[in-house]
């Protein structure tokens, strides 16, 4: 339900048909990134306010200044905010743009991770770290050495491993990174040095991270997603190629990689045998919510697996002053994804 068909949309009706509430309304929330830390929920959203900035492809409206924490002591229970847990004016090299985070945990500290453009303009991973889940978080001097564009998630596997999955085109800035340095032509164009549609999608990028989880410990690698054939998707290939929001969860040994296809508006999943892929594309977990965006995690909680994800429905369509909410996932007998349908 892109943005251009808001004028048509009964709110009120599609309130009380959507598949869940948003779980906090007095901010705006957006691009949840959802773990189970001790026995209790951690959200970690964008806080999306509205700067003034105006629509445009690249995002420039996206115009986020910090993060807040949400936690919830069960799945049912009250959405709790435990404010500001780091300010742009707290990281030395962050101009603008705090786009979606994510967090994890090891031996007992915590780290954010998250996105923001640096003072060339250019969109940096950068790290910040706490002895709680909710903050408040000390950003290190420096973003990730080698880390570019956007949608950081970092997944922690059974060895003990953690990787981070990112990347996001046109105003992620993925496709300005196709020759290894960041191309900074034809600055105003979020689709400049996208591939042709007959030519396969620009891939995301994993890399396992450094024991400390404050760097990189190899040169990210593209993520390779197939089709049925084993073919790489196609650029053209619009509701199925990766465009952002990358996240990885596990089921019954099997890894599945998630996203979110952009300008299609759907949230996907491909699977693979291990965590760099490559993954062999599946299906859709999620049909196209209210608002421009869409971007979700994945987060298992006593026994059950819950989709975290967001609309634009608090703010009655505005597509950059989101709200976080959740649904239950569940799997068939095959490990297929069963797909949900934000508004029944
Ligand atoms: O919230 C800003 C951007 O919008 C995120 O980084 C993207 O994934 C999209 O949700």
């Amino acid at each position: 339900m892109p943005e251009d068909n808001i004028e048509h949309i009964n709110f009120e009706e599609l309130n009380q048909n959507a598949l869940s509430a948003p779980l906090v309304r007095h901010i705006y929330t957006a691009d949840p990134s959802a773990h189970y830390f001790n026995g209790k929920i951690y959200i970690y959203p964008s806080h999306d306010v509205d700067a003034g900035e105006a629509f445009d492809d690249l995002g420039s409206h996206f115009a986020m200044e910090d993060y807040h924490v949400i936690s919830m002591d069960s799945i049912d229970s009250e959405a709790v905010d435990n404010g500001i847990a780091l300010h742009i004016d707290d990281v030395q090299w962050a101009k603008q743009q705090m786009w979606a985070p994510d967090a994890n945990e090891k031996n007992g500290k915590f780290y954010l991770f998250f996105p923001a453009k640096d003072y060339d303009g250019i969109f940096r991973i950068g790290v910040a770290v706490s002895d709680s889940p909710i903050g408040p978080f000390k950003a290190q001097l420096n973003p990730i050495k080698e880390s570019f564009s956007i949608d950081p998630a970092v997944f922690k596997d059974e060895d003990g491993s953690y990787y981070m999955y990112f990347g996001g085109l046109w105003g992620g800035q993925l496709q300005r990174w196709r020759s290894g340095v960041f191309n900074a032509d034809q600055p105003e164009s979020p689709t400049a040095f996208i591939p042709d549609d007959k030519d396969p999608a620009l891939l995301p990028f994993v890399a396992k991270m450094s024991d400390d989880l404050l760097e990189f410990d190899e040169k990210p690698k593209e993520i390779q997603i197939l089709d049925e054939n084993g073919a790489l998707l196609l650029s053209g290939d619009n509701e199925r190629r990766f465009f952002e929001a990358a996240w990885l969860h596990k089921h019954n040994g099997n890894y599945y990689f998630s996203y979110s296809t952009g300008d299609t508006h759907f949230i996907c999943y491909a699977i693979g045998d291990n965590p760099y892929g490559p993954f062999t594309y599946k299906g859709r977990i999620l049909n196209p919510v209210v608002g421009w965006t869409s971007h979700h995690s994945i987060c298992q909680i006593e026994g059950k697996t819950y989709l975290f994800y967001h609309d634009s429905s608090l703010s009655k369509g505005v597509t950059h002053l989101r709200c976080i909410k959740k649904a239950e996932i569940n799997y068939r007998e095959d490990g297929s994804i069963i797909t949900l349908d934000p508004y029944q």
